[in-house]
């Protein structure tokens, strides 16, 4: 399939995964599109966004306990390793953590090399003495980590919550690929959101600026624009939901009215009330990520967690 330049004024090209994705996301019931595609330029800012809000907890509540027990960490890891991260480490977490662990390698891994390559470029001018070395891949597979870091002790970085956007079935798998990435006796250090009352949950994804609206709705436009869609944004709203049964805050986006639109030369009909399933975000108490860990083959060593019992940040053994 020939990739096909989008006229957004980025250059950027759109990713074959992305139209299947949405079209069958589309054709299936329930309608579910996965939350990965939220982050195009647009997105990701207006996820920066968020993570500014009053009610979003999670980003300035894992800063801080990251903040608070960073020593603990690196008196936990041997000294001489090699920090790997999943994701572009794009956040302030990640200087934070390099600041106390003082790694001689950081391997930030990512599937969008531009996002990549920039904060890679970032985290090597603040840092000189550490040796960057970006992986361009997808990390939900085993990737093989540079040769010149095979010899050092390796610990995992995975914070934001991240893994709360997969099933627990797809996180198993996401945390067994990491353990084959990173080997037998390496380290993880992963940030979970805990499960707390509703209304704060609630509130942290359906915030009263309506950023959150904008972040969901955002892939709407997203759509119209790299895949020929017609779709009414004014037939649209954000609904956050908390799924007490699957523990999950869910995000969807419902019709208004009965609307009907195109989508990659393919006609669609959404009848009023229906929704789009755009993302869910579990969460997780102690005893649950315990065992989420585990089945993944990680064995907890210490947890950690803010004054409110909010968020938890994990040490793990492969
Ligand atoms: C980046 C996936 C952790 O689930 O809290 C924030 C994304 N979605 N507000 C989360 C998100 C809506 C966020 N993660």
């Amino acid at each position: 399939m020939l990739k096909q330049e989008v006229e957004d004024g980025q250059h950027s090209l759109v990713d074959p995964q992305f139209r299947a994705d949405v079209v069958s996301g589309l054709l299936a019931r329930p309608r579910a599109i996965p939350a990965r595609w939220f982050y195009d330029h647009r997105g990701s800012e207006l996820f920066e966004d968020i993570t500014q809000l009053p009610e979003y907890y999670p980003t300035r509540t894992e800063t801080a306990l990251l903040e608070r027990v960073c020593p603990d960490v690196a008196r936990a890891v041997d000294p001489g390793s090699a920090v790997v991260e999943f994701g572009s480490g794009s956040s302030l977490k990640t200087p934070l953590l390099l600041r106390c662990v003082r790694p001689t390698a950081y391997i930030p891994i990512d599937i969008s090399g531009d996002f990549l390559r920039e904060s890679a470029a970032t985290i090597a001018d603040e840092f000189p003495d550490i040796s960057v070395e970006p992986l361009e891949g997808d990390f939900l597979k085993p990737l093989k980590l540079p040769a010149d870091v095979s010899a050092l002790a390796k610990l995992g970085f995975f914070p934001g919550s991240t893994i709360g956007n997969m099933t627990p079935a797809a996180a198993v798998d996401l945390l067994r690929a990491m353990r084959q990435s990173l080997g037998i006796g390496a380290s993880l250090l992963i940030g979970i959101d805990r499960i707390k009352d509703p209304a704060v949950l609630l509130s942290a994804y359906d915030d009263a600026q309506g950023v959150t609206a904008s972040f969901n709705l955002n892939l709407l436009t997203r759509i119209n624009r790299e895949i020929a869609g017609t779709i009414p944004l004014d037939a649209f709203r954000h609904v956050a939901r908390w799924n007490d049964d699957l523990a999950r805050i869910e995000m969807h986006l419902e019709a208004t009215r009965d609307a009907t639109f195109d989508v990659d030369g393919r006609t669609f009909d959404m009848a009023a009330g229906e929704t789009i399933h755009t993302e869910n975000s579990h969460k997780y108490g102690s005893r649950d990520a315990r065992l989420l860990l585990a089945a993944g083959g990680w064995t907890v060593t210490r947890e950690w967690t803010d004054d409110a019992d909010w968020f938890a940040l994990y040490l793990a053994q492969a």
